[in-house]
């Protein structure tokens, strides 16, 4: 039997090339000298695209070079880099990876938390360029006695909610459909919730209906004590407005994980003490990674044995 052809627009991890290349003919775009040519010589054979968010965009400017595309399978929970939209008017499968990372995530989430009110970078820069001998570290904010508000409350949501339980601090949450009898209060907008809270939790998909949700109005009601935490993407939060209010004190504190225009960060956040900064690592363990990509190659095998596929989109 032929193997269908899968194109992987950007490197992925060895081990999802290994798996792909033993089931598949795995056209690597981006060892191509002139992708363009590559697309116009082999694209009417592709039926699948490996995609990340390193791949760019992933939508219709790519779908009309490949006219057999059955399914784009996305190593990512998130999938706000592909047009699910187009691809479910032309009849293309998409599938991301829940469930695999929820964990992983929401470790990090507490982690960055913690250490943005406790300064932990700002600590361990301290001891290393020795300054502890001339006195101590400069006492920190805390979590105690605050009130936390999750923006978003989904899988990993709920995942950060139930670690926190955990620090005896009280949780709300904002979405658009309110969950009845889960023990945690509700507001029905981003900046009620802002105004409910002094940590605000933002772990909601990307994409046109959640750009900028955080913005200036959200960032006052969250006040001059309120802390922001990005695990999500970077479009959700107006960044000039957070650079702004972290400038003028109208917030105390911004731990983040996701920026509007990664891998790029504004020089105005990478100067500031009151920002800890991460590099889009919220599930980036090894043993995380590893689940995310078998579950990329998982979802290809199944499609094309079984034609369906493991964990499509909506
Ligand atoms: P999920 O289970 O689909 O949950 C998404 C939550 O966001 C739901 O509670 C949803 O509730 C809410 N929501 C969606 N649109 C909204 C809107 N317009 N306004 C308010 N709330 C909205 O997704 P998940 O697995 O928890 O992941 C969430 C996102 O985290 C991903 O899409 C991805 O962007 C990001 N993420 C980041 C990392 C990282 O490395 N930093 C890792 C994994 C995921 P309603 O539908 O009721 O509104
Ligand atoms: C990945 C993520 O880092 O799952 C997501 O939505 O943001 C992360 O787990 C990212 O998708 C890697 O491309």
């Amino acid at each position: 039997m032929t193997k269908p052809d899968i194109l992987m627009p950007a490197p992925m991890m060895p081990s999802v090339v290994t798996a792909l290349d033993e089931r598949f003919v795995l056209h690597r775009l981006w060892d191509q000298p002139d992708a363009d040519a590559y697309l116009r010589t082999h694209g009417q054979t592709i039926r699948g695209v490996a995609a990340s968010t390193l791949a760019g965009r992933i939508g219709g400017t790519l779908f009309d070079r490949l006219p057999a595309l059955e399914i784009v399978a996305n190593f990512g929970v998130g999938y706000d880099n592909i047009d699910a939209a187009e691809a479910r008017a032309r009849g293309i499968v998409v599938t991301n990876t829940p469930g695999v990372l929820d964990d992983e995530v929401a470790d990090l989430a507490v982690a960055l938390l913690l250490a943005t009110l406790r300064r932990l970078p700002q600590a361990d820069r301290y001891v290393r360029e020795g300054r502890w001998p001339s006195g101590p570290f400069p006492l920190s904010p805390t979590l105690r006695g605050r009130r936390i508000g999750m923006l978003g409350f989904g899988a990993i949501g709920q995942a950060i909610a139930r670690r926190l339980d955990g620090f005896d601090v009280p949780i709300a949450y904002h979405r658009r459909t309110r969950q009845r009898d889960i023990g945690y209060d509700y507001h029905a907008s981003p900046v009620a919730l802002a105004a409910a809270c002094d940590v605000l939790i933002a772990i909601v998909p990307g994409g046109a209906a959640t750009r900028h949700i955080v913005d200036a109005e959200v960032l006052a009601a969250l006040g001059p004590q309120g802390v922001l935490i990005n695990v999500s993407r970077g479009s959700v939060v107006d960044e000039r407005a957070m650079v702004a209010a972290l400038r003028a004190g109208t917030i105390q504190a911004a731990g983040l994980d996701v920026f509007e225009d990664e891998p790029n960060v504004p020089d105005a956040l990478r100067e500031m003490e009151n920002v800890v900064l991460l590099p889009h690592v919220g599930s980036a363990s090894q043993h995380t990674r590893a689940a995310m990509g078998a579950l990329v190659v998982d979802n290809l095998v199944a499609w094309f044995d079984e034609g369906r596929a493991i964990t499509p989109v909506g």
